[in-house]
């Protein structure tokens, strides 16, 4: 890869590479930060004087764990539990636990450095933070999932606490698995600590509009991006990929405000309904019955399902990636631009490769990069979090009110910041120098933290 960064930050991203050995995802997530952050040292030398930059790119504390756990044939099995805690210093180290089999310290850090910048953008008062396991949640019976989760729990609840780390869902972990962690949390500490964990069920200290948050909040984000263009998602040809939590509400949300969506897509294929997406359907599949996207096509004999399909060859107006990190090409990325996309949203993230990236700012269509656009979810975790603090439950209209001003407010200063560093309509640029700034002007304010 080309090199993009400044001078003084290269050997800092080297130091990462060189200390990190083998972790892919970790180190294209700090180039992308680093790669943005040459004119903020010229505006702020302190920066570089205290190495804040080295300072950020080194996790606060990494904890890795053993998770026993028993399956229904009585065999044992053994997964490996992570936790890094990445920055706390705009509040307690927040963000969520992914289940998947791919998992590994590279993907958390990841997530982790990602989730640094993400959470400041909010302006809410949350750290950065990730944890998870190589844990596949596919095929497992409701006795494993419990299982799993109270052991996961069982090592984890000591690094936690509503005032030292706050997790949530991610990829494999909704509301059940909330559940079942949360309940064991509470055995071992004898506390109803509400604002230890996020996303919990709305009848025991969850929030309303926190299952909905992350892809409303992408769709909010788009909305807005198209509006400095004059534009609005009105008769929108939307491609949609994902069918989990995020796509789910993604999709809903694209359909209320007038757009048209035509896709999602799992692990295995794609489904593509070019009469619109019955997203009834979808819920009652996924939410409900737990089944593979696949199964939409036996419903709606219209729809295709292609497996191993690429999603983004399909023709659209707008793209919105909403299942995992690299799941969209350079090439792909040339594809969506070829057939006329203008607009693309990640409710994922880093589901765009550097290569991906590029050509879409080089296009200069409206790309919201994951850490801005998928910020709503977090942000509503924020809003669970002070609910439990004062005790008290919003109602869905206030809540969800709250997060599109929210998801205005991130888009306003992703917009702005661009602006003033020079790179109109570089929401790239805009997200991670606002980011980063907002979290190194309180290290600097914390002393050599
Ligand atoms: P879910 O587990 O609910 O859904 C994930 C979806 O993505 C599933 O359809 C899954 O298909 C698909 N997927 C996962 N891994 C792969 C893969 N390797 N290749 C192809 N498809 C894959 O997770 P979420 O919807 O919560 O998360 C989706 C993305 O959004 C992730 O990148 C997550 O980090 C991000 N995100 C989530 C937030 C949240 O609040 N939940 C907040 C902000 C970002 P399959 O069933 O085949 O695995
Ligand atoms: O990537 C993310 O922002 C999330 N998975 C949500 C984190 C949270 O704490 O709500």
């Amino acid at each position: 890869m080309g090199s993009n960064l400044d001078e003084k930050i290269e050997p800092t991203f080297q130091q990462v590479v060189n200390r990190n050995p083998g972790e892919s995802e970790f180190h294209q997530a700090v180039r992308e930060v680093l790669e943005s952050l040459g004119p903020v040292l010229v505006k702020y030398p302190e920066f570089a004087h205290h190495k804040i930059i080295e300072r950020i790119c080194e996790p606060e504390r990494q904890i890795i764990f053993r998770v026993p756990w028993m399956d229904t044939n009585k065999e044992v099995q053994i997964n490996r539990g992570f936790r890094v805690q990445f920055n706390s210093a705009l509040g307690p180290y927040k963000g969520g636990l992914r289940l998947h089999p791919s998992v590994n310290l590279g993907i958390i850090k990841f997530l982790g450095f990602e989730q640094i910048f993400k959470n400041a953008l909010t302006s809410m008062p949350i750290g950065g933070g990730k944890g998870g396991a190589d844990f596949d949640p596919k095929g497992k019976t409701e006795g494993e999932m419990m299982r799993f989760c109270q052991s996961f729990m069982t090592e984890l609840y000591r690094y936690i606490g509503e005032y030292t780390d706050v997790p949530a869902g991610d990829i494999g972990v909704g509301g059940r698995e909330i559940g079942y962690l949360f309940g064991q949390y509470k055995r071992l500490v004898n506390r109803y600590e509400s604002g230890v964990l996020t996303g919990k069920g709305v009848g025991w200290g969850g929030s309303l509009a926190r299952t909905e948050a992350t892809g409303y909040g992408a769709t909010f984000f788009l909305n807005e991006m198209l509006k400095v263009r004059n534009d609005s998602l009105d008769g929108k040809l939307c491609l949609v990929s994902g069918a989990g939590n995020v796509a789910i509400y993604a999709i809903e949300k694209l359909h209320q405000l007038g757009a048209k969506v035509v896709t999602c897509s799992d692990s295995n294929g794609v489904i593509y309904d070019e009469k619109g997406i019955d997203l009834a359907l979808v819920k009652q599949l996924k939410e409900v019955e737990r089944r593979r996207i696949k199964d939409y096509a036996s419903y709606h004999k219209h729809a295709k399902y292609i497996a191993d399909g690429n999603i983004w060859e399909i023709p659209c107006d707008v793209a919105m990636p909403c299942a995992t990190q690299n799941e969209l090409s350079g090439k792909d990325a040339a594809t969506l631009i070829k057939n006329g996309c203008i607009a693309v949203s990640e409710g994922a993230n880093m589901p765009t490769t550097p290569e991906g990236v590029k050509i879409f700012l080089e296009a200069k269509i409206a790309y919201g990069p994951g850490k801005a656009a998928n910020a709503g979810g977090v942000a509503t975790s924020a809003l669970e979090m002070q609910q439990n603090a004062c005790r008290d439950a919003w109602t869905f209209e206030y809540t969800a009110q709250k997060l599109s001003e929210i998801m205005k407010s991130i888009h306003n200063l992703c917009y702005e910041t661009a602006e003033e560093f020079g790179t109109p309509g570089n929401y790239v640029y805009g997200a991670n120098i606002a980011g980063f700034i907002r979290v190194a002007k309180a290290m600097l304010a914390m002393g050599l933290i």
